[in-house]
C-alpha cells in the first residue's frame, strides 16, 4: 500500500504543480518543488488547501485538466461565493464508482441486490455516487432521489429493494412512514448505507430495529469526489478509508502539525488518483481519529471514527450543509436586521430547524395575517438559498438576546 501511495503521490504532485496555478504558487511560497516529494512520508512538506482557497479560485482555479477532458461537475450547496465546483474526468467518475462499490460490497451487496438510492441527485454527490457504485457492483439500481415518501415506499416494496442508501435522518423518517403505512412485513431491506451527516449509535440502533436491517456509515465530501472516501464494514466500528485513492492525515487544527495515530484532530485528505480536481492536503474541518488496528472483516485499510464535530461554523441539517452567513445574506437582502437565531433540535431522529428573526420597528405589526405573509416570503427566500426549509418565526424588535462578546447565532440542541 505504501509503495502504491508513494508512486501515486509522486505523479499527482507533478500533475498538480504543472496544471494548478494557485497550488503551484503555494508550493513556491513554501519553497517546495515536485522533486522534493519522493515518498508518501514527504507529504507533510506540501501546503494545505482549504475551502476558502477553492472559493477564491471559483470556478476553474483548481481544475487540473482542460475542459474537454471533463465530463461532469458536482457542487456543494451555498451562494455563488460559497459554492465549490468539483470537476471529474471519466476516469475520476470510474474511480469514484469503484470507491462507492466497495462500500456496497462491504455491507454484503452483490449483483443480486436491489439498491434503492434516495440521496438527492443533481449537484449533490450522494445520489450520483451511490448510483455509480451500485452500477459498478451490477446491482439493480433504483434512482429514486429524495422526497415523495409514498412513492419511495411503493417502489421499495414492489421492487423488493434490499439495500437502502440515504441520509440517516431520512432512513429514520422512512421507517416511521413504513410503520404508519402498515407495510413493514413487505419490506425486504437487509442493509442501509447512511451518511452525509453525523448520527449517533443510538440512532443506528433505532434504525436497525425499526427497519429490521443492519445500518452502516459512509463518509465523503464534494471536494474529494463525494461519498465513498470511507465506508463501514460488517464490524461497524468505524469507516475504512479508501486510502489507495485518498490518503488521510490527522493534524492539529491550530498548528497544522501532523499528529500520531490515535490522536484526535482535523482530518486532511490527499487525492492520489483523481485528475480533474486533484486536491493535495485538503483540510476538511472534520474532527476525527484514525486507527490501524486489525479488523475482523480482513480489510487492512486504515479506519476513521465517526466525525466528532467541525472546526468551522458549518452546520449539517438534514444532510445539507448550511453556513449561518447564508442565512444572514438572505435577511439583509430582504431588509431584515442581522439579529437572528438558528435553533436546531433532533426530535425522533429528524432535524428541527427554526430561524427566529427580529423585525425592524418599521415592519413590526401585530396583525397576524401580515406577519404570516412576511414569514412565508422569508421562508421561500431561505429555501431557495439553502435548499431546505426552516420554520421561520418573526419576533418583535429587540427580543433576541444581545451578547457582549461574539454574537450567539446558533443554538444546537441535537445530541449526536
Ligand atoms: O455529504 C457527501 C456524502 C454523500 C457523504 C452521501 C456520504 C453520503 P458534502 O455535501 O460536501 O458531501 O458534505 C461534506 O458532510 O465534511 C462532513 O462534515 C459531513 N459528512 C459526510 N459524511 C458524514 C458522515 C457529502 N458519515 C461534509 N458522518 C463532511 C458525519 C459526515 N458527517
Amino acid at each position: 500500500m505504501r509503495a502504491l501511495q508513494t508512486a501515486r503521490l509522486v505523479e499527482q504532485v507533478k500533475h498538480v504543480y504543472a496544471n494548478v496555478a494557485p497550488y503551484r504558487k503555494k508550493m513556491q511560497e513554501k519553497g517546495v518543488e515536485p522533486g522534493d516529494i519522493v515518498s508518501i512520508d514527504d507529504l507533510w512538506k506540501l501546503p494545505f488547501v482549504n475551502k476558502d482557497d477553492l472559493r477564491d479560485e471559483y470556478p476553474y482555479g483548481y481544475r487540473a485538466v482542460p475542459q474537454e477532458d471533463c465530463v461532469r461537475i458536482q457542487s456543494t450547496s451555498g451562494t455563488t461565493g460559497r459554492r465549490i465546483v468539483a470537476f471529474y474526468t471519466q476516469a475520476d467518475i470510474d474511480l469514484w464508482d469503484e470507491c462507492c462499490a466497495r462500500a456496497i460490497v462491504a455491507v454484503g451487496g452483490t449483483k443480486e441486490d436491489v439498491v434503492h438510492v434516495c440521496y438527492g441527485y443533481g449537484l449533490f454527490t450522494g445520489g450520483p455516487g451511490l448510483n455509480g457504485g451500485s452500477h459498478r457492483v451490477g446491482s439493480l439500481t433504483l434512482p429514486m432521489s429524495s422526497g415523495n415518501t409514498e412513492r419511495q415506499i411503493q417502489f421499495m416494496t414492489d421492487l423488493e429493494a434490499t439495500i437502502l442508501c440515504c441520509t440517516p435522518s431520512y432512513a429514520a423518517f422512512l421507517a416511521e412512514a413504513i410503520h404508519e403505512a402498515g407495510v413493514i412485513d413487505k419490506i425486504k431491506l437487509k442493509a442501509g448505507i447512511f451518511g452525509a451527516e453525523a448520527w449517533s449509535e443510538e440512532m443506528r440502533r433505532d434504525i436497525e430495529k425499526n427497519l429490521r436491517i443492519k445500518a452502516y456509515d459512509i463518509y465523503g465530501l464534494t471536494e474529494t469526489s463525494g461519498p465513498g472516501v470511507s465506508f463501514e464494514c460488517e464490524e461497524q466500528t468505524g469507516m475504512h478509508v479508501n486510502e489507495d485513492h485518498f490518503f488521510a492525515e490527522i493534524i492539529d487544527p491550530d498548528t497544522g502539525e501532523v499528529l500520531p495515530e490515535g490522536s484526535k484532530g482535523e482530518i486532511v485528505f490527499t487525492s492520489l488518483t483523481k485528475k480533474g480536481f486533484p486536491l493535495l492536503r485538503y483540510r476538511t474541518r472534520d474532527i476525527c481519529v484514525l486507527s490501524r488496528g486489525e479488523c475482523s472483516c480482513g480489510r487492512t485499510l486504515v479506519k476513521m471514527a465517526k466525525p466528532m464535530g467541525r472546526t468551522d461554523d458549518m452546520l449539517i441539517i438534514r444532510g445539507v450543509n448550511v453556513f449561518p452567513s447564508q442565512i444572514e445574506t438572505v435577511l439583509l437582502n430582504q431588509g431584515y436586521p442581522a439579529n437572528y437565531l438558528i435553533v436546531l433540535d433532533r426530535v425522533r431522529h429528524t432535524d428541527i430547524f427554526e430561524v427566529q428573526v427580529e423585525m425592524t420597528d418599521e415592519m413590526f405589526s401585530d396583525e397576524v395575517k401580515f406577519i404570516e405573509k412576511k414569514e412565508d416570503e422569508l421562508l421561500s427566500a431561505l429555501k431557495s438559498m439553502l435548499g431546505i426549509s426552516p420554520s421561520v418565526k418573526l419576533v418583535a424588535p429587540r427580543t433576541i438576546a444581545r451578547s457582549e462578546g461574539k454574537a450567539i447565532r446558533v443554538i444546537d440542541k441535537r445530541k449526536i
